[in-house]
């Protein structure tokens, strides 16, 4: 009878060998895997992220499929791909327009007229706003803002990788970055397109509750047709419980309003417009202004 211990022997050697090959295969992955995230360029805003691609996916079925059914026929998958196409394998500081043309093309969406609303410092409320009041449109109720709101993203020139640990800040690192030139682009479409009487929901909690150099300021206000807005409204909008720091006849409204009637565009202002006013009292109703 042969001895079996030799075949034992043989069956041991044999599964430390594997073991042993794939701990040099985990190693070695390992090592590249962590040289690869190190090459990646560091920035001073917050990364990518975690799962941008599914996110910009189901975002996008649930806008097209429930929020507005009317987009219904949009093509989600291509807008995840062209929205990734945009800025995966370039320098994240030489983002341009042209980059996001191919996105902007897969989603032409047209706001009625008389239903924009445009916000600065005031995106909570405005937001609020437009849930209640029905088909109005701020320009994250749009199937784009929908799909980035609160989203960051970025990749590497030298890696086909979205960066998870940083992205450049605006401020910080540079302004072309692909998240500024997107919410520029979009911001500016939004504004060209609008038409008849539109909005905008200011804080007069701030020393300037009309910024210049905002995106609602800078890009906006500059990029309204007069051919097919004829008012703008201003709602300027006081913090519950805090010092009221700007108002409408305070200088900053008087510069938006100077700027409005340079470009033939009618302006008007409210103090605590109540609609507005009202859904804060919701949320505080007993502050003594509420009364
Ligand atoms: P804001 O409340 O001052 O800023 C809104 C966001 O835009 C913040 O995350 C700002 O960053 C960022 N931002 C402001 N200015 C710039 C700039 N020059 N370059 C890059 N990012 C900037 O209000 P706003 O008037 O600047 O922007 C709001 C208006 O623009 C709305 O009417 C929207 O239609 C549109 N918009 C929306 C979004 C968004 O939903 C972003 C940009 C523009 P930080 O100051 O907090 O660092 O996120």
């Amino acid at each position: 009878m042969a001895d079996p211990r030799p075949k034992k022997a043989k069956i041991c050697l044999c599964m430390f060998l594997c073991l042993l090959a794939a701990g040099v295969i985990a190693v070695v992955v390992g090592i590249r895997m962590r040289r690869h995230s190190s090459q990646l360029m560091k920035w001073n805003g917050t990364g990518s992220t975690a799962h941008f691609q599914e996110i910009v996916l189901e975002r996008c079925y649930n806008y097209t499929q429930l929020v507005q059914p009317a987009l219904r026929d949009r093509d989600c998958q291509k807008i995840r791909e062209a929205f990734r196409n945009a800025f995966i394998s370039k320098d994240p500081c030489s983002a341009t327009e042209e980059d996001y043309h191919p996105l902007m093309k897969l989603v032409n969406q047209t706001v009625p007229c008389d239903k924009t609303v445009f916000w600065s410092k005031t995106k909570k409320l405005a937001h609020q706003y437009t849930k209640v009041q029905r088909e109005m449109f701020t320009l994250e109720d749009t199937l784009l803002g929908y799909i980035a709101d609160d989203l960051s993203w970025c990749g590497d020139a030298g890696s086909h990788e979205m960066n998870y640990q940083s992205c450049p800040h605006w401020k910080k690192d540079c302004s072309n970055n692909f998240v500024s030139v997107f919410w520029g682009l979009l911001s500016k479409r939004f504004a060209a397109n609008a038409c008849g009487v539109v909005q905008v929901v200011l804080n007069g909690s701030i020393s300037n509750a009309f910024d210049g150099k905002s995106t609602f300021g800078r890009v906006e206000v500059h990029n309204l047709n007069p051919m097919k807005v004829h008012t703008l409204q201003a709602w300027v909008i006081h913090d519950l419980g805090k010092f009221p720091s700007d108002s409408c006849s305070g200088s900053s409204i008087n510069d938006l309003s100077w700027i409005m009637k340079q470009r033939n565009i009618k302006f008007t202002c409210q103090d605590n417009y109540s609609s507005v006013k009202f859904l804060q009292c919701v949320k505080k109703p007993e502050d003594s202004s509420c009364r």
